[in-house]
């Protein structure tokens, strides 16, 4: 395949001139513009002596600007490394360090302390995005065309962090390759074609907003009309004009609790995809009860892309995430690695042209989450029916989906233990209406402590992510252990869970 770029070029629009963005306020940005912008970034990137490999590290608001400089790296052939804009310094520290990046890209309110903070060799290479600043990155950019750099499908394009169970946040290197492979199965699968506009309010720091999401449009020539994030009334506004939208669950709940939500207002949509956490069934008959719609679910992961997906033509079983797209292969095993049969609950497997090769500087780690053949240990639980389609039950990874957002209980746990009048804790994820599940702390004080829950959660505020920090938190005297002394989750998430929905 080569430089992706090229791949997505060849679905663009053969009229230039037609709209490829266009805003909430009307103001739209073509696919020319795009073309133009990619190039004048990587002449940039260029003259200022990024070579092929080098990161490119970027924290700022959903903009264009991001996906300009995304296609950029590509074209120069540098590797894109996008940061959640909720991580605060600490988080960003790790990565940074991690990733060593030759550039880094952020907004201009957090210049000043990021610009602070040892990352980089040398300060000059932090930028902002704001087009006015004399430190933004808007200033590098250099006219003319630019040659798409030469690469094989192997290359690294994008480098995207998941945290783990145990230990540090380990990247994920996807290839022009992976995602490539990925967004021509998916504009196929889903029928993508230039008379489509998407409702595009995902953040652009994930796979789902990014390669899911743009691959399609890419791909396809057809438009977006762009959100800076994800608003009810907004969606409700815009999707009279639009064909075809994805989200995560909590869009779908957020759109059935609002009362301008009916045939009506759906009436132009093509296709509602769901994906990155668990739909109920329950969120699945109420909207087609309301609006006539299946909603197609699909089931994937930062190391992989999408690896299943239910499909356009036939039937969209609810409480199951389809079949997998062409040439991938899964296959469910126990915990002795013997291949079970249809309707057997085990391990999930993945292996295909979307899976990652490798971590970033973790060969030790690469090498035990892949099989001998080469199959990915995807850390989700789940059976295969007699049909061929794919039901998720549960995970054997430590880990919450809020939101559509990954929390690791055990980094969680790590923070709150390490405060003063803390003696220990257990995170876990309670039911929730809203965000699917909510992070949510049970924790034994020292004797003499007299933190508050108000306390514990605004100290873990200033260090952690928004999204990460327990909406609740619960004291008790101790935490329940089974004879190995491992604390049981399932049982202090039974008794929650009832105490809070009733
Ligand atoms: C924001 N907050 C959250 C949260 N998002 N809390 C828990 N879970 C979340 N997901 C908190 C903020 O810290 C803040 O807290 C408060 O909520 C308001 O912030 P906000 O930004 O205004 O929230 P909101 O707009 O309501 O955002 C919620 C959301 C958003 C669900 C719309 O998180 C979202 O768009 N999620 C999608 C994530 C996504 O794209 N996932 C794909 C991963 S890729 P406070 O205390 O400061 O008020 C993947 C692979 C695949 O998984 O298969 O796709
Ligand atoms: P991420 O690391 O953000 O890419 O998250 C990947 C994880 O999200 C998967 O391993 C699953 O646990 C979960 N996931 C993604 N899509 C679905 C889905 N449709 N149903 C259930 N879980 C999902």
């Amino acid at each position: 395949m080569g430089n992706l770029y090229l791949a997505y070029r060849e679905g663009f629009p053969k009229a230039l001139e037609s709209t490829f963005i266009e805003n909430i306020d009307g103001s739209k940005i073509s696919y020319r513009e795009l073309e133009e912008q990619s190039a004048q970034y990587a002449s940039g990137f260029e003259a200022l002596g990024l070579e092929a490999g080098d990161r490119v590290s970027i924290q700022v608001s959903k903009s264009p600007e991001v996906i300009f400089i995304y296609l950029a790296c590509l074209r120069s052939n540098l590797i894109f490394h996008p940061l959640n804009t909720a991580y605060k310094e600490t988080e960003l520290s790790f990565f940074l360090e991690d990733a060593k990046p030759s550039i880094f890209i952020c907004d201009k309110r957090n210049y000043a302390n990021l610009s602070a903070l040892d990352i980089t060799e040398s300060p000059k290479n932090i930028f902002t995005i704001d087009s006015e600043d004399k430190e933004s990155i808007q200033g590098i950019k250099k006219e003319g065309d630019h040659e798409v750099v030469d690469c094989s499908s192997d290359h690294v394009a994008a480098l995207l962090y998941s945290s783990g169970t145990t230990g540090k946040p380990k990247g994920i290197m996807l290839t022009h390759g992976n995602i490539g492979s990925n967004a021509k199965a998916l504009k196929e699968a889903w029928g993508f074609n230039k008379e489509d506009v998407l409702l595009h309010a995902l953040p652009i720091y994930h796979v789902h907003g990014l390669f899911v999401a743009l691959g399609c449009v890419f791909l396809s020539g057809s438009k977006v009309l762009w959100t800076d994030s994800f608003n009810t009334d907004q969606a409700i506004d815009l999707l009279p004009r639009c064909t075809v939208m994805m989200g995560v669950p909590t869009y779908y709940t957020r759109l059935l609790n609002h009362s301008n939500l009916d045939k009506d207002v759906v009436r132009n949509i093509r296709l509602f995809i769901s994906g990155s956490a668990p739909l109920l069934e329950d969120t699945f008959d109420k909207f087609l009860k309301k609006t006539n719609h299946y909603i197609l679910e699909r089931y994937g992961m930062t190391e992989t892309n999408i690896i299943c997906s239910n499909p356009l033509d036939g039937e969209r079983k609810s409480g199951t995430v389809g079949i997998p797209l062409p040439d991938l292969n899964i296959r469910i095993v126990d915990d002795e690695s013997n291949i079970l049969s249809a309707q057997e609950i085990g391990n999930i497997q993945v292996r295909g042209p979307s899976v990652f090769n490798s971590y970033w500087n973790l060969p030790k780690k690469t090498q035990e989450d892949f099989t001998a053949d080469n199959y990915f240990n995807t850390g989700d639980k789940g059976f295969i029916d007699l049909d061929g389609y794919l039901s998720i039950v549960g995970r054997t990874k430590d880990m919450i989906i809020s939101g559509g957002l990954n929390v690791y209980p055990k980094e969680v746990e790590s923070l709150i233990d390490s405060l003063e009048g803390v003696e220990e804790s257990a995170v876990i994820g309670l039911e929730d209406d809203d965000l699917g599940e909510r992070v949510v702390a049970i924790v034994v004080l020292e004797k003499e402590s007299v933190l508050s829950d108000e306390d514990l959660i605004s100290t873990l505020k200033d260090d952690m992510a928004g999204f990460k920090v327990p909406k609740s938190i619960y004291f008790v005297e101790n935490l329940p252990r089974n004879a190995m002394g491992k604390v049981q989750k399932n049982i202090l998430r039974d008794i929650y869970n009832e105490e809070t929905n009733n």
